[in-house]
């Protein structure tokens, strides 16, 4: 069978935008049975929160919307990593301009902006972290909703 097609999903500190992507298009891969082809993950451009669990807004919209068996634990991205995914998908302009400055010159990765592939063309998913409402979340998941899916379906046989 092909190697894996595998996703990294980066956002600056891993607990916001990023396990919110990785959530979504793990439950949209589980979902359309294409585990066998694709592999998701998520990092952080900073330490700053390894260890730890999401922000409990961002679990609170996955569980709303029915997701509820995602857990994971902030990592920083790695060097490895721009050798081991196939895309590493930012959330904004600061997210690639980051990882457009560590990228390895052997990088196999293509980094993009998950937003690139929202068909309603919402090229930038905002940091709802100093937000004092959860609204930012809502908007960060359907951003993630609409961008998984059009990528997947662009990306299938
Ligand atoms: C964030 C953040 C986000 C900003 N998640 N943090 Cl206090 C801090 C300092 C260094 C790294 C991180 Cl991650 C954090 C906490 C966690 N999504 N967004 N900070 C943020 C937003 C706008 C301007 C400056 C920062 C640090």
């Amino acid at each position: 069978m092909a190697p894996k097609k595998k996703v990294l999903m980066i956002c600056l500190g891993n607990i916001c935008r990023s396990p919110i992507a990785e959530a979504v298009f793990a439950d949209y891969i589980n979902k359309m049975n294409l585990t066998n082809s694709w592999e998701v993950e998520s990092a952080a451009l900073i330490g700053y929160h390894t260890g730890k669990g999401p922000d409990r807004r961002a679990m609170s919209v996955l569980r709303e919307k029915g997701i509820n068996d995602y857990c994971h634990k902030a990592r920083p991205i790695t060097e490895e990593d721009f050798h081991n995914f196939d895309w590493i998908f930012g959330m904004d302009e600061d997210n690639i301009d980051e990882l457009e400055s560590m990228k390895p010159n052997k990088s196999k990765a293509q980094i993009e902006l998950l937003g690139k592939y929202d068909p309603k063309g919402e090229l930038i998913i905002r940091d709802p972290y100093y937000d004092s409402d959860s609204a930012g979340f809502y908007k960060a998941y359907e951003q993630c909703v609409r961008s998984v899916a059009s990528f997947l379906e662009k990306n299938t046989s």
